[in-house]
């Protein structure tokens, strides 16, 4: 298990507007962010997690006309037609998720609070949204109106979400094939190693090379913290404690 050499500025040494600080878990389909996200949960009482709605993408409620849909399922099972759709209301839901107002304890808590977000609204846009786009499945015109929105909704709304520094796990795409088919979530059975490899080297060219173009050169200088999550961490306590270690350095 090793941290990238790669040296950043750590988070406490950025510019915080408020006491709490906003960290996103970055990573490919399937590398454990949700179980990660549960371990700094438990590791520090100051932080809370904020997890990623996927159930609502599941549960898409209807109206009195129609009745609730699986966007997931659709998604996968068509991705050209429904890719716009979903990225569209993933954003949306994400970010109404992640404006909710931190509970009470955590905005009076002494030390340092965190929330941690699992993803955000920059890997909704510049891994999924553009690999789609890339793969031909959001057509051009969709493009430009997701990118539109996204704009629009980062300028009325960015203050209240914006991260302090990204941690990003890190593993090879066989790897998370692997644990994919573990985990067995049944809308995600057609995903092949080769998606998995395209959003590994997206992730690659945003977090490590910084080759993304981006909307904001801010954006481009966030603190990334870079961990090794090739190695299973679900039940190893010692693998557990340095990876704690390492995001406690990156608080500092
Ligand atoms: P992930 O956000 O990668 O969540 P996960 O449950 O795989 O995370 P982990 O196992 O690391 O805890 O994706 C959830 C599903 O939604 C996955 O099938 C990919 C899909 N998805 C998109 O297609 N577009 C998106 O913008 C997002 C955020 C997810």
């Amino acid at each position: 298990l090793s941290t990238s050499p790669i040296r950043e500025p750590s988070v406490g040494q950025m510019d915080v507007g408020s006491r709490i600080k906003r960290v996103s878990i970055e990573g490919n389909i399937a590398v454990g962010k949700s179980t990660f996200a549960r371990l700094l949960q438990k590791a520090g009482q100051d932080w809370e997690v904020i997890p990623e709605p996927v159930s609502k993408w599941q549960n898409v409620e209807g109206t009195s006309q129609t009745s609730a849909s699986n966007l997931l399922d659709m998604m996968y099972a068509d991705t050209p037609r429904w890719s716009y759709t979903f990225q569209t209301f993933s954003l949306l839901s994400r970010l109404r998720t992640q404006l909710q107002p931190p509970p009470a304890q955590l905005l009076h808590s002494s030390d340092t609070p965190v929330q941690v977000y699992e993803r955000s609204v920059y890997s909704d846009r510049y891994i999924f949204a553009l690999t789609m786009f890339q793969l031909g499945c959001i057509n051009a015109t969709e493009w430009a109106v997701y990118q539109d929105w996204h704009s629009f909704l980062l300028e009325q709304f960015g203050r209240l979400v914006q991260l302090e520094g990204i941690i990003y796990l890190r593993a090879p795409p066989e790897t998370c094939m692997t644990r994919l088919g573990m985990r067995g979530r049944e809308e995600e059975k057609g995903v092949k190693l080769d998606y998995l490899q395209k959003l590994h080297s997206q992730h690659e060219s945003w977090l490590i090379d910084k080759t993304t173009v981006l909307h904001s050169e801010k954006l481009k200088q966030l603190p990334v913290l870079v961990l090794d999550a090739g190695v299973g961490f679900e039940k190893d306590p010692k693998v557990q404690e340095m990876l704690i270690t390492q995001v406690k350095g990156f608080f500092k």
